[in-house]
């Protein structure tokens, strides 16, 4: 117990090298296998585990712990096709106007278009809002990266939980704020789309980096 501020004691598990190694691997395996899916079944899923992976977003850290997230779980049917709709008029206007030729040309492997029927076919979508600002009065700090990290948490948790994702990040995304009734104090961060992919769903032939690629060390 510090004299400054409360404390508790570390929970902390400490393990055998071999035991690192192989949970180190084990995860990697796992994660690795998560791909971005833009075909989903229109299968319901337990919204419990659902839940149970907010919660695992949840235990993120934040800047100044202030948790400046808030998740938005969505199964309503007429939400989503009012989604869907806002987005695709968004995303159209991207494609078709807004985005650089250099911009479409690296996008073209991922074969994606302003058509989103996955916002009304993946049983659920979670938006997650961004708290720029306490709701009463005070600060929130690194609120992009605190989101960002929590967002991590979220997709590694629905994929070890047995659901697939999709990042989507429909731009501009304010509509999302006046859809779901949000304070103005959340701004829309990320849309993820959670559910089964449809059956025989492919996905982009794509490969990650390398670690040597990707690692530098000093
Ligand atoms: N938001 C658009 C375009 C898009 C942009 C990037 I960067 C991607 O990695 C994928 C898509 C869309 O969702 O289609």
């Amino acid at each position: 117990m510090s004299d400054d501020h409360p404390t508790v004691d570390l929970n902390f598990e400490r393990r055998s090298e071999s035991e690192m190694r192989r949970r180190a691997r084990a995860f990697y395996e796992e994660i690795s296998q998560r791909r971005s899916v833009r075909e989903f079944s229109e299968e319901p899923i337990p919204l419990d585990v659902v839940r149970d992976c907010i919660r695992t977003a949840g235990t993120a850290p934040s800047g100044a712990n202030k948790q400046p997230w808030t998740f938005v779980l969505i199964t309503d049917d007429a939400v989503k096709s009012e989604i869907r709709r806002a987005a695709e008029q968004k995303e159209r206007e991207f494609y078709e106007e807004r985005a650089t030729e250099q911009w479409l040309e690296d996008l073209a492997h991922l074969g994606t278009d302003w058509r989103k029927p996955y916002l009304e076919e993946a049983p659920a979508l979670i938006a997650v809002m961004a708290q720029t600002r306490p709701a009463d009065e005070g600060l929130h700090y690194y609120v992009k990266e605190s989101v960002g990290i929590a967002c991590g948490f979220l997709i590694a948790a629905l994929h070890r939980a047995g659901l697939a994702t999709l990042t989507h990040t429909p731009s501009p995304m304010g509509f999302l704020r006046d859809i779901l009734d949000r304070p103005e104090n959340e701004t829309p961060y990320l849309l993820l789309p959670v559910g089964y992919p449809a059956n025989g769903c492919e996905v982009p032939d794509i490969d990650k980096k390398a670690v040597n690629e990707i690692l530098v060390e000093v």
